[in-house]
């Protein structure tokens, strides 16, 4: 998985708010310019400070996320994959084939290896992830690729212009099974998930389904442990995004002066992470040729995982045009997998 929101902002890969002039920096190669002019007005002004949280998936967040999966105290993931292992044959019964299969976040390819052995039995599996991720999909070739009754073929891009490249290439019999598993969903703000979820509609038409991972709303203190590891793994995640601005952009981050905060907004319904100056100190971003100054206490908003109730699944589906039509639920660690029918 590698493609989630802007921490408060408006969705995946360019929600964030990108101005109109070319400011200085915003031809740095590699960074997307709507990146750039996120974390420029992310940092620059007066109100809370928040940066993209597509930038905590570079190589080393990606491996580092995929750590935080294997956490104790993290049990999304392994919840997500005890309901694909359990009920991926319920889950593809009712599809109609042939059937395409676009993963919108490759991730390594695991979970997803239950679906595709589901439909093994009854045809010749046509997959493709999508990620704007190349080490992702390398990955996911490497679990994937080789399987003997699927056509795997990766599509690096965004999601939506994967999904779209894909709906261009299927014959009129095909149907598609769109599969965005693992709560992604959960790090898009409210606004951005449904019309998100609108778009990936459109591009599908009747006899399609998408499969739909959310995790459900827990105790704080089980959130929290889930979000604030005891291991400090999270916050290595956490941090890794400014030690990418270093990186990538020569920022002068001094990672020791941050630290990481998960909290849990019960209103909201949503976990937030933070990176909070321990002092007041300035920061340089020369590639954006912009300086930085914190107060103490002040803190970075990097990241929203939204959690959610058995209700507002079936509203975000209604909303964007679906409607589900099964649901399966890990008792062990609430989470539910919705299979959303056009
Ligand atoms: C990828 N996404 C569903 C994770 C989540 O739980 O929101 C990202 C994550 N951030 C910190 N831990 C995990």
């Amino acid at each position: 998985m590698t493609e989630p929101s802007a921490a408060g902002g408006a969705g995946p890969r360019g929600g964030a708010d990108a101005g109109g002039k070319a400011a200085p920096g915003s031809d740095i190669p590699g960074m997307d310019p709507e990146i750039l002019a996120a974390i420029r007005s992310g940092l620059s002004g007066p109100g809370p400070k928040k940066l993209p949280a597509s930038l905590l998936y570079d190589e080393l967040g990606t491996a580092l996320f995929e750590a935080i999966s294997a956490l104790p105290e993290y049990g999304l993931t392994r919840a997500d994959e005890r309901i694909l292992r359990r009920h991926a044959p319920a889950i593809t019964r009712g599809l109609a084939t042939p059937l395409l299969v676009a993963e919108l976040g490759s991730g390594t390819g695991r979970k997803t290896r239950w679906i595709l052995d589901a439909l093994a039995s009854r045809q010749t599996t046509h997959y493709y992830p999508i990620d704007i991720s190349e080490t992702a999909l390398a990955k996911c070739a490497t679990v994937l690729g080789r399987l003997p009754a699927v056509r795997f073929e990766a599509i690096h891009a965004d999601y939506l212009a994967g999904l779209a490249s894909v709906a261009a290439q299927r014959r009129s019999a095909h149907h598609l099974l769109v599969l965005f598993l693992g709560s992604t969903i959960g790090n898009f703000e409210p606004d951005a998930a449904r019309s998100f979820l609108r778009e990936v509609r459109r591009t599908l038409k009747p006899g399609d389904a998408l499969l739909l991972g959310t995790d459900r709303v827990k105790p704080a203190p089980t959130l929290i442990r889930a979000y604030d590891d005891p291991l400090g793994v999270t916050a290595a995640f956490d941090r890794n995004l400014l030690a990418r601005m270093n990186r990538d952009l020569g920022a002068s981050f001094d990672l020791a002066l941050f630290r990481h905060e998960a909290r849990w907004r019960e209103a909201e319904r949503r976990i937030e992470m933070h990176l909070v100056a321990k002092r007041a100190h300035e920061v340089a971003i020369p590639a954006l040729d912009l300086r930085v100054s914190f107060k103490d206490g002040e803190s970075i908003w990097t990241e929203s995982s939204y959690k959610f109730e058995k209700d507002d699944v079936a509203k975000l589906a209604k909303a964007a045009g679906f409607e589900v039509a099964a649901e399966w639920v890990d008792e062990e660690w609430p989470f539910a997998e919705a299979l959303l029918r056009v």
